[in-house]
């Protein structure tokens, strides 16, 4: 059932979120870094999330339904390295709210650019998922801007990072554009689905 996926709502607030009635697969990541453009390549979707080539600041939490297993919920981008104090406390706020309702969380899909070694709030957001007990894959995302030797750099970089990776299992390369990755998730997100 993982061919049908409808956009539910964007929640501004935690206390806007849709009933907790199916488990959550979250997907995080810095803005700009290819969430949006995630799934609508995942789902072979052109317009359903809304991509900016503009690092926006997609403030919401934006729940999209798959077949009747899971919501996939877009949560709010954070900056680059130089993002402000206040842009950083608004992102922390909500995420620290977001995992404080202990909504059941299947799967985290974090996102980082696999040009740019990762930042501290990429280190920020592995370690709320750490402490919340969240398994997690990261994502090299637009793997496609890369040649051979800068993947396997951007690789390095990532286990250097977060050395508890296992390539190829929670440590892939990701391209919405020539759908490198996409079916390792697909098949990922349909063991969850028999859980
Ligand atoms: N080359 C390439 N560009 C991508 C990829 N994914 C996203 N982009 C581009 O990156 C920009 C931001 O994408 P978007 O999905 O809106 O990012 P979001 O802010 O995380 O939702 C857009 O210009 C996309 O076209 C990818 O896999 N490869
Ligand atoms: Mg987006």
């Amino acid at each position: 059932m993982l061919n049908k996926i409808e956009f539910i709502t964007a929640a501004f607030s935690i206390q806007k979120l849709p009933s907790a009635n199916l488990p959550e697969v979250i997907l995080c990541g810095r803005s700009n870094v290819g969430k949006s453009s995630f799934i609508n390549s995942l789902f072979n979707r052109k317009n359903l999330a809304k991509t900016s080539s503009v690092p926006g600041k997609t403030r919401s939490l934006n729940y999209y339904q798959v077949g009747n297993s899971f919501y996939m919920v877009d949560l709010p981008g954070y900056g680059y390295a130089k993002v402000s104090k206040e842009e950083r406390n608004y992102w922390q706020k909500i995420m620290e709210g977001y995992f404080s309702l202990g909504r059941n969380i299947l799967l985290a899909i974090h996102l980082i650019d696999s040009r740019h070694t990762p930042t501290a709030l990429d280190k920020a957001l592995n370690s709320y998922l750490k402490e919340n007990s969240i398994p997690y894959i990261v994502l090299l995302n637009k793997s496609d801007k890369l040649n051979q030797s800068e993947l396997a750099k951007a690789k390095r970089e990532a286990l250097k990072t977060f050395p508890e990776l296992v390539p190829g299992e929670t440590l892939m390369f990701y391209s919405a554009l020539n759908n490198t990755g996409h079916r390792e998730i697909m098949e990922r997100l349909s063991d969850l689905e028999k859980k």
